[in-house]
């Protein structure tokens, strides 16, 4: 028997708010310094994947190698700093169509709901948007060891709700992300292009006229 779902973790760039675009930006604007460009095709690679991993990816699609420990950490935070210039600048307009509505439906309803992002810079985007005390769990960056696909940042969040893996339902927008919740043993809905997210149970474009009846239906 299919159980029922209580929990709803939500990634949060690329889900909650636009900031995929960003992460994007800043990379191909590193491939560029470095001589090689990097296309929106390969960036899907680096979606739901931490920074140093990301970096190795690019490295790899630019054919660089030989690059010291140092000049890696050196390489990720200039890419993070132009990533910061704009996430300081979001507000709570910021928060892509839809989405509010749909997490208070989940709210009304007592569905618990969580962030489950790779991103260290969760605290900062939650914080600017006006929703640092929305969610009943963050799961982020900052407390995870292994990134997406590795099941560990959806288990946390299950945990920190208090509900079993099979009773969690994750929305992402990183075929990474969708394998670590199934790793976790949970449903998934994709947010994007069916073609971007061959794995997850269902896919939608966004949370513009999304109810909760998905959540049923699941
Ligand atoms: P940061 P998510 C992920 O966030 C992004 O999808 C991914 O592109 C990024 O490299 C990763 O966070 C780490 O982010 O550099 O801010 O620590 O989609 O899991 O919310
Ligand atoms: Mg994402």
């Amino acid at each position: 028997m299919t159980q029922k779902i209580k929990a709803i973790i939500f990634d949060l760039d690329g889900v909650i708010v636009d900031t995929a675009i960003f992460h994007f930006q800043a990379w191909k604007k590193l491939a560029n310094t470095m001589g090689f460009d990097l296309t929106k095709a390969q960036n899907e690679q680096l979606k739901g994947i931490s920074r140093l991993e990301s970096l190795d990816i690019l490295l790899e699609i630019g054919k660089t190698d030989a690059v010291s420990n140092e000049e890696k950490q050196q390489l990720a935070t200039r890419k993070n700093e132009w990533y910061r210039e704009n996430i300081l600048k979001m507000t709570p307009q910021d928060i892509l169509p839809g989405v509010k509505n749909f997490l208070e439906e989940l709210k009304k309803a007592d569905y618990k709901i969580a962030i489950g992002s790779s991103s260290k810079n969760a605290g900062t985007i939650l914080e600017r948007i006006g929703m640092k005390d929305f969610f009943d769990a963050v799961v982020d960056g900052t407390k995870i060891t292994r990134s997406k696909p590795d099941p560990e940042v959806f288990l946390k969040g299950a945990q920190e709700l208090n509900i079993p893996p099979e009773q969690c339902l994750v929305f992402e927008d990183a075929e990474s992300g969708i394998e670590a919740a199934k790793n976790a043993g949970m449903k998934t809905i994709g947010v994007g292009k069916p073609e971007n997210l061959p794995k997850a149970d269902k896919v939608i474009p966004g949370f513009k006229n999304i109810n909760i009846s998905i959540i049923e239906n699941s």
